[in-house]
C-alpha cells in the first residue's frame, strides 16, 4: 500500500512550572528565594528525508507528543527540557493545518525541517519574584502549553520527469531499463499500483556521471482518470511538480490506435489541472521491436508532426531509442524547461549528441 496523504496529531510538551523554594542555610533562619525555572516543553518537528518515498511509517502510529519541561527546583535549579519529537518524512511533503487548510510548510529540500509545534516555556521560579517590598515572594509561574494541532500531510514526489500513458504503454520497462529502480513489469493493465522514482544517470548511455535526472513513473491513466476513473487520479498530482512529461504510446497494439492513446491522455492531463497541462509533454512511441502495422508508426508520426514535435520512438526490448531519449531529455531540462515552454521543445536532438 502506497500512503501518500494522512493526518496527524501532533502535541508539543508543556512547559514545567516554576519552583517555590527558599534557600535553608545552617546559620540562616529564612534564607532568600531559590525557586529554578520550569524546562521548556519538547518541539515537534517534521525533517525531509531524500530516502522515503511514502508516508507509510505512519501508517499505524498518528498521535505524537513531545516531552513535558519538569519542574524547576530548589537551589535555582532549571527543570530539565522535555524531549523534542523529529518526524521523518518522505522529500516533497506537503504540511497543512488539517483545520484551518492553512499551508504550514513544504518540505522540498533534503534534511530541512520545520518546527510545527512549539514547546510551552518553563514557569518561572519564584526567585524571579524578589522584589525591595518583597523578599520573600512565594509567586511562582505554571509552564505554558504546548502547542497542538492536526497535521494534514500530503506528498507530492519531486521528479524532473512524469510518465504518463495507458495501462501497458511501457512506462515501468522504461524505468527499468533507464534506472536502477525495478518496478513490477508484467503484461496486464494496471499492474503498476504506486508510483516509483528512478535516477537516470547518464553514465548508463556513456555519458557523464554528474549528469542525472529522475524518473516518475506511475499508474496507467485511462479515460475519465482525471475524474477519478482507475487509479490514475490519486497519482496525477504526483506528476505535478515535475518539469516534463513523457507521453507513452504503444505502437504494438492491435487494439488502439496511437491517435486514441493520445488524445485520450491528453484529455485526461489537460482535465486534471492548467498546471498539468501546460507543461512540456513529448509523445514517445514504444516497443518499436513488436511493431506489426507499419501504418501505426506512420499514424504516429503524422501525429507528432501535428504538434510540431520529431517522433521518438523506443524499444525497451532491443534497447532502440533509449540512449538518444536519456540525453534528449537530460539537454531539454537543461535548457531550462519550465512550466510555460512550448510544449514542442526544438532542444530535441534525435542523434542525441548535439550538446
Ligand atoms: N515487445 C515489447 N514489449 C514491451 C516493451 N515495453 C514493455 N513491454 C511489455 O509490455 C507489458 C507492459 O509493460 P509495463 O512496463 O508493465 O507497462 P506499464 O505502462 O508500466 O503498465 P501499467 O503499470 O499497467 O500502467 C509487459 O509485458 C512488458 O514486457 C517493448 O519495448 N517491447
Ligand atoms: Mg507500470
Amino acid at each position: 500500500m502506497f500512503l501518500d496523504h494522512i493526518q496527524l496529531r501532533i502535541a508539543a510538551g508543556h512547559g514545567g512550572p516554576g519552583a517555590m523554594s527558599f534557600r535553608r542555610e545552617k546559620f540562616a533562619a529564612e534564607g532568600g528565594p531559590d525557586g529554578g525555572d520550569g524546562g521548556k516543553g519538547g518541539s515537534i518537528f517534521l525533517r525531509a528525508n531524500r530516502a522515503l518515498n511514502t508516508l507509510n511509517p505512519y501508517r499505524h502510529k498518528r498521535d505524537f507528543a513531545a516531552g513535558n519541561g519538569r519542574q524547576g527546583e530548589g537551589g535555582m535549579r532549571q527543570g530539565k527540557d522535555g524531549l523534542d519529537v523529529l518526524l521523518e518524512v518522505p522529500l516533497g511533503t506537503v504540511v497543512k493545518d488539517a483545520d484551518s487548510g492553512e499551508v504550514l510548510a513544504e518540505l522540498l529540500e533534503d534534511g530541512l525541517s520545520v518546527c510545527l509545534a512549539r514547546g510551552g516555556r518553563g514557569g518561572l521560579g519564584n526567585t524571579n519574584f524578589k522584589s525591595s517590598t518583597n523578599r520573600t515572594p512565594r509567586h511562582h509561574q505554571p509552564g505554558e502549553d504546548g502547542e497542538e494541532r492536526t497535521l494534514d500531510l500530503e506528498l507530492k514526489l519531486i521528479a524532473d520527469v512524469g510518465l504518463v500513458g495507458y495501462p501497458n504503454a511501457g512506462k515501468s520497462t522504461l524505468v527499468s531499463r533507464l534506472s536502477a529502480a525495478r518496478p513490477k513489469i508484467a503484461d496486464y493493465p494496471f499492474t503498476t499500483l504506486e508510483p516509483q522514482l528512478g535516477v537516470v544517470s547518464l553514465d548508463r548511455f556513456g555519458g557523464d556521471i554528474l549528469d542525472s535526472w529522475v524518473i516518475a513513473d506511475i499508474p496507467g491513466l485511462i479515460e475519465g482518470a482525471a475524474g477519478g476513473a482507475g487509479l490514475g487520479i490519486q497519482f496525477l498530482r504526483h506528476v505535478e511538480r515535475t518539469r516534463m512529461l513523457l507521453h507513452l504510446v504503444d505502437l504494438s497494439d492491435p487494439v488502439t490506435e496511437p491517435e486514441e492513446a493520445i488524445r485520450v491522455i491528453e484529455a485526461e492531463v489537460s482535465g486534471f489541472s492548467p498546471v498539468l497541462a501546460a507543461k512540456p509533454r513529448w509523445l514517445v512511441g514504444t516497443k518499436l521491436d513488436a511493431l506489426q502495422d507499419e501504418s501505426r508508426r506512420e499514424a504516429f508520426e503524422a501525429l507528432c508532426a501535428e504538434r510540431g514535435q520529431q517522433p521518438i520512438f523506443i524499444s525497451g526490448v532491443t534497447g532502440e531509442g533509449l540512449r538518444e531519449l536519456t540525453f534528449a531529455v537530460d539537454a531539454a531540462l537543461k535548457g531550462g524547461l519550465g512550466y510555460t515552454i512550448d510544449p514542442n521543445p526544438d532542444t530535441w536532438d534525435s542523434t542525441g549528441q548535439g550538446r
